[in-house]
């Protein structure tokens, strides 16, 4: 079994290759990937840049050609759950596609034919973040993420974001990674630490707390990680 843990940015991973036993670099496709050992796994690691473009193609990279049979995923996200605040943790349910937009022809936010408007995440994964949480004593919260091309910074945007798709979280790669994974039969687990409210602010605050939130993600998948170590 081989296990990927994606994240966006370098900020996302480094906390997670900073604690591997040992790792080797592969380039392909002008992205790196990291072949990793750790406690007895087998790991890819990568991030893929920003978007759902990179996204998906590092998602479906480290499946096709790396040979992944699960796939983690860890960063940041902004809140829209006024109850969710720096630093803390969610956990996806299922995600959604906020700029995806086909309304003209009568169909709903998000959705395209032959796609769904939600994808949901491997309850399996859920399960053992749930365990590894409880463990240590850290507060997860689960919800719905909503994912598209915009880093939203604006009351207006992310208020049309949580009454269409009840969101409780935002950001720019979880839905394309669960489309990726849904349609090639991969169960994957999208966690996310919160960097920002996606409001005015949420520039300056991303800046400031992403180093820091991207390792409480971090550290949490690694806990996942020794529970399914073991
Ligand atoms: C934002 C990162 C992208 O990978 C999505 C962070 C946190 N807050 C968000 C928000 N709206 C949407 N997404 C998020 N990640 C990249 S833009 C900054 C790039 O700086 C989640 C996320 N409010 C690069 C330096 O120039």
């Amino acid at each position: 079994m081989k296990i990927a843990v994606m994240g966006a940015m370098p900020e996302e991973i480094e906390p997670l290759l900073d604690r591997m036993d040992g790792y080797k670099r592969v380039d392909y496709a002008k992205n790196s990937y990291y072949l990793a050992s750790y406690k007895g796994l087998e790991l890819v690691i990568a991030y893929s840049k920003i978007g759902k473009v990179f996204a998906s193609l590092t998602a479906a990279t480290m499946i096709e050609k790396f040979g992944a049979t699960k796939l983690l995923f860890s960063g940041v996200a902004g809140a829209i759950d006024e109850n969710l605040k720096i630093g803390d943790l969610i956990v996806a349910t299922k995600l959604c596609q906020h700029d995806l937009d086909i309304t003209a022809f009568g169909h709903p936010y998000g959705y395209v034919p032959e796609g769904s408007v939600y994808v949901r995440a491997d309850e399996e994964l859920i399960n053992i973040a749930k365990d590894a949480a409880s463990e240590k004593n850290i507060l997860l919260k689960e919800g719905i993420i909503a994912t598209g091309d915009q880093f939203v910074a604006d009351e207006e945007r992310k208020r049309f974001i949580a009454k269409t798709f009840k969101a409780d979280a935002i950001e720019m790669e979880g839905a394309s990674v669960a489309v990726v994974c849904d349609s090639l039969d991969i169960p994957f687990f999208i966690l996310r630490s919160i960097s920002d409210s996606a409001d005015m602010d949420a520039g300056f605050n991303f800046e400031e707390f992403l180093e820091s939130s991207a390792k409480i993600s971090a550290d949490f998948v690694i806990g996942m990680l020794d529970i399914i170590a073991k």
